[in-house]
């Protein structure tokens, strides 16, 4: 019953290979950032950063999100060397340990760089406006996140408007899919972006609808992690307090065929989807293929 998932690499050798999943998988987040909205500052060294990391996937990460600016609204931005800086030497120590590293970058460079440095997928919070991603990606052959984004960082928050928000967000998702894949990107995976430049109800609405994103036939990765609707609906100020809320959106999302849910608490949600896929009789959040 649970839908197989799929990504796919082509590599710079254009040597094809596969990823296959059942159900709802998991990305652990790594923020090494002093800014980050629920973890920001919490590791102090690369080796904090890459023994965090190592656990998210020994807890079942299908990959683990590497990220070196915090995108959280208002947060300033980062210089491209500050960046590379925080998540190379974190990126190069996951990837000598077997680890699957996606990069969490809007930076064509800092994605190019980590790429050489062994991450396997590209995660851009900026849905691929800048037309050097989409060739950073083609060129590397791996696949990327698109997530969508209504304006940028310094802004989102600011009064969000859309009239019909699942329809737009996903117009605008299948669009930069399909340049992708037209440039050689190998495979997609489209992300709403929750937090991103909508309101609370905006927010609810694509986790609502993500059975409509997922009949596109792409891979959908929901990412509502202590986020602050979360806050906004429970009452709990501390991000760090919201995994019980963020786990009520994830399994909602599981449950209408996310394929990837990007999560802080890794072995909280390993447990609640092994109940649920139990529950549903299929199994749930394991890898194949
Ligand atoms: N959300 C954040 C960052 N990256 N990537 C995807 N694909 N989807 C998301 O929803 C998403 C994301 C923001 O959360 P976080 O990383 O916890 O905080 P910050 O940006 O403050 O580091």
């Amino acid at each position: 019953m649970d839908v197989v998932h799929r990504l796919s690499w082509t590599g710079r050798t254009q040597e094809r290979s596969e990823l296959e999943w059942t159900g709802p998988a998991l990305v652990g987040v790594l923020n090494v950032t002093p800014d980050s909205f629920s973890d920001g500052g919490s590791l102090d060294s690369v080796e904090d950063a890459v023994a965090v990391g190592v656990g998210m996937a020994e807890a079942g990460a299908l990959f683990v999100d590497v990220g070196g600016e915090s995108t959280r609204p208002g947060a300033a931005p980062v210089t491209e060397s500050e960046e590379l800086a925080r998540v190379l030497p974190v990126v190069e120590g996951l990837s000598a340990r077997g680890v699957r590293v996606s990069i969490d970058s809007r930076h064509a460079a800092v994605a190019e760089a980590a790429l050489a440095a062994g991450a396997a997928v590209v995660n851009d919070v900026s849905g691929l406006r800048d037309a050097e991603m989409i060739a950073v990606c083609a060129a590397a052959g791996v696949p990327v996140v698109i997530v969508h984004m209504q304006g940028d960082p310094q802004t989102l928050q600011l009064g969000p408007t859309y009239e019909d928000v699942v329809g737009e967000v996903s117009e605008y998702l299948l669009e930069a899919a399909e340049r992708a894949l037209a440039a050689g990107v190998p495979s997609v995976v489209i992300d709403p972006g929750i937090g991103f430049g909508k309101t609370l109800e905006h927010n609810l609405e694509l986790i609502r609808a993500t059975g409509r994103l997922a009949g596109t036939g792409h891979p959908v990765m929901v990412g509502a992690s202590r986020k602050g609707f979360v806050g906004r609906l429970t009452g709990v100020a501390e991000p760090r307090d919201r995994l019980a809320g963020s786990l009520a959106a994830h399994l909602y999302a599981a449950e209408r065929g996310a394929a990837l849910l990007r999560v802080h608490d890794v072995d909280a949600h390993r447990q609640a989807l092994s109940v649920l896929g139990a529950l549903r009789g299929a199994s749930s959040g394991g890898e194949g293929g």
